[in-house]
């Protein structure tokens, strides 16, 4: 019998030998594969010769609720934890009462060419109060200091995204210490489990509360290597901070091996920190484990297992009244029952139910080289592989943050280390929320929308009185931005947030989903979303004064100031597509779903074809505005690239239906130029992929894989992190491989030069198909597509396209 192949392509047996050795000798694994298992080996690790000094060389994990970054320190094991409710501030509601009455001025002045003061009075008058959202927050530290470890040899650091178990290995004097730390989804818990070989392990575990961090280029060199900040990482110790406790912080032994903190999250302008949090370390291990005040002894262990549990009282948007501490006892007494190997056999379970439903294979994975090195060279050595584990490291950042029951991934998707974050951590849904969705679908993981579709269903609640009472119009908006409690107004200024159209790119974001894999129940919940969505727009889109149809005002192209000198406008090129979209989506979802409210349809359907249509400019640029303004404007490189939101995510503007308007897309790309912050050169990629060049997109990638777009430890760098870039890129190198759009699979239609080599298997594709592709020579091999049995599907490859039949079960093939 043939032995079965995983989706990884290893056989069973090379995994078994493959994960035998490197439980016993770690590193070693790799060289005892024979070379055919090596050369189709999946690049699935990234791996340190040292322990982290700053956060960015730390390694994550979580599992949708709760998470954490692992230093491998040896001397001093640092665990920074995040809980994904753990934000500042309370239920609010911040709208500005004086909107109502300033939005018929606002436009009037829009309409009359004075734009600055519409800008002005929109600040005044319709920007929320306070200005600001609330940002997510962090959960504090666990420092294990460890007895008598210093000159550490062999040391090893690493993530493996098949397993998803951070691991730490080195050798003091003749003992082993190994380390395995993960984030349990059906045990609700971070795990971490300490051995010795032989010898002991004697540490003191104690807990450093959230504090305010110093982001910033200061904190990380930008050269792929560790900063001196803490001195050798490896024997780095980092202070309690004990004098500035505050004083709404407990930590209190519970239990003989147990220790509680309970403490309050944090007001933030002006709007009262309501939320309790609670986490609970629980030890069980052969040595001595005793709970003291405030921290955890353990004496002449030879293994040890942690279970840390964090909750808050979040029930939702508008109700704080949970009981943390009832859920990190039931979570931690629970997990305690099992033993270390159940913990985590149910852990990798879980993970790899999704996770391995895809593999991806670009040349061959035999680099060596640390991860930081091959980060630090990715813009002038080859290595392809690291782009599939760009790929794969996404996929398991995506399942890490985004879990059913879970909050949405934000800015920093859970992974966040002080109660300052860049942006406060938030949802900023003028693209960067949009953006970490965008890979999701094609990447198997349609489960990883259920946090974001939940948050709409709230925004559609906040965003119905904001809708109400700021624009007297039914159904609901957001606009740039949200946080954990569901605001909806428009905030920090009118040159950011007066732009109402953030919901409804949530709303196109989603059904993209429902659009490659049709599930009956998921647009059940999402076409009131959708609906909702329209109908603000079918009460508030205005006349165009001279005449060219239907506009949102006010609004604006986000964050892009115009010949006028602010933001501010009337229908913007993105707001157009992305309505032409949402309307389309809801005109389907109507029609599937059978809503009776025909009057509904006819009036959006009417609505949508007096969408003013895009526009080519003089310089034959694809417009960002309904006037002919980009050649004036101040910031010919800005990162927002809103207005090809028709080419992609969209597919509105296409190679094969809008040419002139793709070839008036690359004008405007070449004037934004190539590089520029994390998720703007994702966007850029993803971009260049969709028109079909392969091999510019490539380049950018390239860009964006380097030390300045991406820390050692693969985040994306804006800089500082922000984790959109890690999802755009993502979707960009799927692009390049398999594309489905406009109701045809595209199979290598941007497949660079340096890539001739490879396979993915497991992508997704619209109508609920999955295919597995192989290529070499830079041509296709071999397409098997799967789909419902009887349907058939049109494919396409190099100009040669045909409708395929899927088969009794389900089967069929291209070559
Ligand atoms: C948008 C972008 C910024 C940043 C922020 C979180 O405002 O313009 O570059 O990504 O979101």
């Amino acid at each position: 019998m043939k032995p079965k192949k995983t989706p990884t392509g290893l056989g069973r047996r090379d995994i078994m030998i493959s994960a035998g050795l490197a439980m016993a000798f770690p590193g070693l694994a790799a060289a005892k594969l024979t070379a055919k298992a090596q050369r189709d080996r999946e690049d699935l690790e990234l791996w340190y010769d040292k322990a982290a000094g700053p956060w960015v060389e730390a390694l994550p994990i979580g599992n949708g609720h709760a998470g954490a970054m692992v230093f491998g320190r040896v001397a001093q094991e640092r665990i920074q934890l995040n809980e994904m409710t753990l934000s500042a501030g309370g239920p609010y509601d911040p709208l500005n009462p004086a909107m109502l009455d300033a939005l018929p001025k606002a436009r009037a002045l829009i309409d009359a060419g004075r734009f600055k003061e519409a800008s002005d009075l929109a600040d005044r008058d319709m920007i929320a109060r306070p200005k600001s959202q609330m940002p997510y927050g962090a959960a504090g530290d666990l420092f294990v200091d460890f007895k008598g470890l210093s000159q550490p040899s062999a040391y090893r650091r690493s993530l493996a995204l098949d397993t998803a178990i951070a691991a730490t290995q080195f050798t003091c004097g003749k003992t082993r210490y190994s380390r395995e730390v993960f984030a349990s989804a059906p045990d609700q818990a971070i795990i971490v489990r300490l051995t010795a070989d032989r010898g002991t392990l004697d540490f003191d575990l104690n807990y450093r509360h959230p504090r305010d961090v110093k982001y910033g280029e200061t904190h990380y060199n930008g050269s792929g290597e560790s900063l001196d900040l803490t001195g050798a990482a490896w024997d780095a110790t980092e202070s309690l901070e004990r004098p500035k406790r505050p004083d709404t912080l407990s930590i209190k032994p519970d239990g003989a091996a147990a220790l509680l903190v309970e403490g309050r999250n944090a007001s933030s302008s002006g709007i009262e920190g309501t939320l309790r949090y609670a986490v609970r370390v629980a030890a069980t291990g052969d040595g001595k484990i005793t709970a003291r005040d405030d921290g955890l002894e353990v004496r002449g262990a030879t293994q040890v297992t942690l279970v840390v549990a964090a909750a808050t009282s979040y029930v939702n948007f508008h109700d704080v009244g949970g009981d943390p501490v009832a859920a990190v006892r039931a979570r931690s007494v629970s997990a305690l029952r099992k033993p270390y190997t159940l913990l985590k056999a149910d852990h990798l379970a879980a993970h790899r139910a999704l996770f391995r439903r895809l593999s991806i294979r670009l040349g061959q994975a035999a680099d060596t080289r640390p991860t930081s090195r091959r980060i630090a060279a990715a813009e002038t050595t080859p290595d392809p592989a690291l782009a599939a584990l760009y790929v794969q490291y996404a996929r398991y950042l995506l399942i890490s943050s985004s879990r059913p029951g879970g909050q949405p991934a934000n800015l920093q998707g859970m992974w966040n280390e002080g109660t300052n974050p860049p942006w406060g951590s938030k949802y900023t849904i003028n693209i960067n929320t949009e953006m970490n969705y965008w890979p999701a679908a094609a990447a198997n993981l349609g489960e990883c929308f259920e946090p974001l579709l939940r948050m709409v269903e709230d925004l559609a609640v906040t965003g119905a009185a904001t809708a109400q009472r700021g624009y007297n119009a039914r159904g609901w908006v957001a606009h740039h931005n949200t946080d954990l409690w569901r605001a909806t107004a428009p905030i920090d200024g009118a040159f950011w947030g007066l732009w109402p159209m953030g919901g409804a790119w949530l709303c196109t974001t989603l059904w993209t989903q429902y659009e490659y894999v049709p599930d009956d129940a998921f647009l059940k919940r999402l076409y009131p979303l959708l609906k909702g969505a329209s109908l603000f727009f079918v009460d508030t889109l205005v006349e165009d004064p001279k005449g060219r149809g239907l506009v949102t005002s006010p609004s604006l192209s986000p964050e892009n100031i115009h010949p006028g000198g602010v933001a501010l406008c009337a229908g913007p090129a993105m707001d157009r597509q992305i309505l032409r979209d949402l309307f389309a989506a809801t005109l389907s979802a109507h029609a599937v779903v059978k809503d009776p409210d025909t009057d509904f349809a006819k009036v959006v359907a009417e609505k949508r074809g007096r969408l003013p249509a895009d526009r080519i400019g003089a310089q034959g640029q694809l417009q960002e505005w309904l006037e002919d303004w980009d050649a004036q404007a101040a910031e010919q490189q800005h990162r927002h690239v809103s207005h090809l939101y028709g080419v992609y995510p969209s597919g509105q503007i296409n190679v094969r239906d809008t040419p002139e308007l793709i070839a008036a897309a690359k004008t405007t790309l070449n004037v934004r130029g190539d590089k520029s912050t994390g998720w703007a050169t994702a966007w850029r990629l993803a971009l260049w992929a969709r028109m079909g060049e392969g091999d510019r997109a490539h380049s950018i990638l390239l860009g964006l894989l380097g030390p300045s777009r991406t820390y050692p430890n693969m985040f994306d760098a804006h800089p500082p992190f922000q984790i959109d870039g890690n999802f755009g890129g993502t979707a960009g190198i799927l692009e390049m491989i398999v594309q489905s759009w406009g109701g045809e699979i595209r199979l290598l239609p941007a497949l660079p030069s340096a890539w001739p080599e490879g396979s993915l298997r497991g992508v997704r594709a619209q109508g609920g198909i999955e295919l597995d592709i192989d290529w070499s020579d830079g041509k296709l091999k071999q397409a098997i597509l799967r789909g419902r049995p009887g349907t058939h599907a049109d494919v396409s490859y190099a100009g040669t396209r045909k409708s395929v039949l899927f088969d009794r079960k389900g089967l069929a093939r291209f070559v």
